[in-house]
């Protein structure tokens, strides 16, 4: 039987890790201070021990900031040819990960657009979507099927790709317009689906696929506007990731969201005003709450 490791207490990572243990897969975590863990999913109480070594399989879904230090933090415990799953918002470079591997350890990318809140010790599934796998190194592909049907069970249904790069840019899209503007309003993401915020949101869109396109990615306005629609109706009920951090005092993932766009739209000279606008009130947000 398979054994995964959860890192952190990340709410997706939590909604994998009960979601797993159901199906009967052996789900242990990997928390700052080993401990164990009793987490409520869907009305049952779910008993997590710490993670023993060697981690032969584990998911790392965490902050974009924070996923070179969680890796870095792993290093000691991994097995030689362990497969490592990364899951978070935003586009980071992953090159500096990957150096940190040893030559038989996969590394993978999953993005998802399925909604998780964690209150206390409870996870809610806030809102279903679906996931894309891709391998990030060759070793990757080596234990495709196991790690596929591992992230199927918890992320499903799972879209298994060669390349993740403008799936990324589509999930970036998605947070870029719902994630500040839930954390700046206030507001669950189901209400951006509101006429009002129609004009915002398509602007935020535009400016996206301009900075996209310019960068070797199509993506096509219309449809992404009518994904983040989407995800916003199917993750109603969910506050947004940014909205929690804002709320809760925490860093946000902003800079490699909107700001990650902000950046590379000076580099290559599109203009990105309304990301920049978001990106400067988050991190007021931010800094007046932390
Ligand atoms: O990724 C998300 C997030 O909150 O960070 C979405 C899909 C928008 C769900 O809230």
């Amino acid at each position: 039987m398979q054994t995964w490791v959860n890192v952190g207490k990340g709410a997706i990572g939590l909604l994998s890790a009960c979601k797993l243990r159901l199906k009967g897969v052996d789900v242990t975590l990997f928390l700052k201070s080993p401990q164990s863990l009793d987490i409520i999913f869907n009305g049952q109480t779910l008993h997590f021990k710490p993670a023993a070594m060697p981690i032969t399989n584990v998911f790392v879904a965490v902050k974009s900031y924070d996923a070179y230090f969680a890796l870095q933090s792993l290093l000691p415990y991994l097995a030689d040819d362990a497969q490592i799953v990364l899951s978070h918002n935003g586009i980071i470079d992953f090159t500096a990960i990957l150096a940190l591997l040893k030559p038989e350890q996969g590394l993978w990318f999953l993005t998802t657009t399925h909604g998780a809140l964690k209150k206390e010790n409870e996870v809610v599934h806030t809102g279903h979507g679906q996931s894309v796998l891709a391998p990030l190194n060759k070793m990757a592909k080596v234990k495709q099927q196991d790690v596929f049907n591992a992230m199927d069970i918890a992320l499903g249904s799972v879209n298994l790709v060669d390349n993740i790069m403008p799936f990324l840019w589509q999930k970036l899209a998605i947070n870029a317009a719902i994630n500040p503007l839930s954390a700046i309003l206030n507001c669950q993401n189901g209400e951006l689906t509101q006429s009002k915020h129609y004009n915002t949101l398509m602007q935020i869109v535009n400016e996206v696929c301009a900075v996209a396109k310019r960068a070797g990615y199509e993506l096509d306005e219309a449809k992404t506007l009518a994904t983040v629609l989407d995800v916003a109706a199917k993750t109603a009920k969910n506050y947004s990731s940014m909205h929690q951090d804002i709320k809760y005092g925490r860093q946000s993932e902003i800079n490699a969201i909107n700001g990650y766009i902000v950046d590379l739209a000076k580099k290559l000279g599109v203009d990105a005003p309304i990301n920049v606008q978001l990106q400067q009130k988050i991190l007021q947000l931010q800094h007046s709450t932390t």
